[in-house]
């Protein structure tokens, strides 16, 4: 924890090989005891984790033995002064969802997928966090034609129910993202996941995570959709990176590419007092031209700009923004942010 109040958390992704669709990995794997000990040191207070992230060989252990997987990930946490933010079913990656789990048109594939899901639920229960992110990433569609997106649609919201049914402590933030693996998936944008959060029986337990750089790829400022979700008491979580333009999900260190696009994420959290409400995820990616023994810096970065452009922040003079808003200047009001974003 720092002066401000926020708590940082990032995933053992967040350190990864380096590996692309291109090239494989360029740097060794980075054993997860070594991930937990650069959270601490990096100054972050949370880990956030997949299910298998937690509990690796999930699929040949039975209830209790999962139990005791991640009771004893609890453990090591704890042993660090870390906790859990979410837990998040991998649902991407087994040859059962190649064309997405809860949307697959196989019902025994939909079974794997909610069954899966029950077990993630189980998992961050033991992890001690209610927290269960659903980034759906193979819920959409190359093309149109291949689902019935209607159905699609209740398919989504028909998991919700069921996974609030099974764990009644449960808090669902769906992190919507428009595109990449699939072409175009079913809850691209906050709006949706926001819309299908007021659907489900419990509407209470389901909000959302906006990642900064989904949003961009959505063609949407981030601020924005954090706004949204803030604004109906929803935005539970956010995954803080960058993104250069309409590309490949880039996951850049927060504020690399477009510093006051970031100030404006931080600005909006910060007025909205988000530190009490969620912690502060990075989900960020270090270049694959990064040398190993120097492959955190992005994280190192991503926090200390977070804390600058807070601070930044609190330093505007609001009675000058009231009255530049007031007087409709805004050539002046540019003038005052940048001057800010300057040191000046
Ligand atoms: C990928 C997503 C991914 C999720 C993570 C948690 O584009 O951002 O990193 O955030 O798997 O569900
Ligand atoms: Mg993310």
């Amino acid at each position: 924890m720092n002066k401000y109040g926020y708590q940082f958390s990032f995933g053992p992704w967040n350190i990864s090989e380096g590996g692309d669709p291109f090239g494989p990995a360029v740097r060794p794997s980075v054993p997860f005891a070594t991930k937990l000990a650069a959270l601490k040191e990096l100054g972050y207070d949370a880990m956030q984790f997949h299910d298998d992230d937690a509990v690796p060989d999930l699929h040949d252990l039975g209830p209790a033995a999962i139990a005791k997987e991640a009771r004893a990930m609890r453990q090591l946490l704890a042993d660090h002064g870390l906790v859990a933010e979410f837990v998040a079913p991998r649902l991407w990656e087994h040859p059962s969802t190649i064309d997405g789990g809860f949307t697959a048109n196989d019902p025994a594939i939909r079974t794997y997928a909610r069954e899966r899901a029950k077990k993630t639920a189980d998992i961050g229960r033991e992890l001690g966090t209610n927290l269960m992110v659903l980034w759906l990433a193979r819920e959409g569609t190359y093309l149109r034609e291949a689902k019935d997106a209607v159905k699609a649609t209740h398919l989504l919201l028909d998991t919700v129910n069921m996974l609030l049914d099974y764990d009644k402590d449960l808090r669902i933030a769906i992190e919507p993202k428009p595109n990449e693996p699939m072409d175009m998936a079913y809850l691209p944008t906050i709006g949706h996941a926001v819309a299908m959060g007021f659907q489900a029986k419990d509407p209470a337990r389901v909000g959302a995570l906006v990642e900064s750089a989904h949003a961009v790829l959505a063609g949407l400022d981030p601020s924005d959709e954090m706004a949204f979700a803030l604004a109906f008491d929803k935005l539970w979580s956010v995954h803080l990176n960058d993104q250069n333009g309409l590309k490949f999900d880039q996951d850049r260190a927060f504020g690399a590419v477009d510093l006051r696009r970031a100030f404006n994420q931080v600005r909006v959290l910060d007025e909205n007092r988000f530190w009490e409400k969620g912690m502060v995820g990075l989900d960020v990616k270090a270049l694959r031209t990064q040398p190993a023994d120097v492959a955190t810096k992005h994280l190192r970065n991503s926090l200390a700009l977070f804390l600058r452009l807070v601070e930044v922040s609190r330093n505007l003079d609001r009675s000058q923004v009231e009255a530049l808003r007031a007087s409709r200047d805004y050539e002046e009001l540019d003038w005052l942010i940048l001057n800010a974003l300057t040191g000046r």
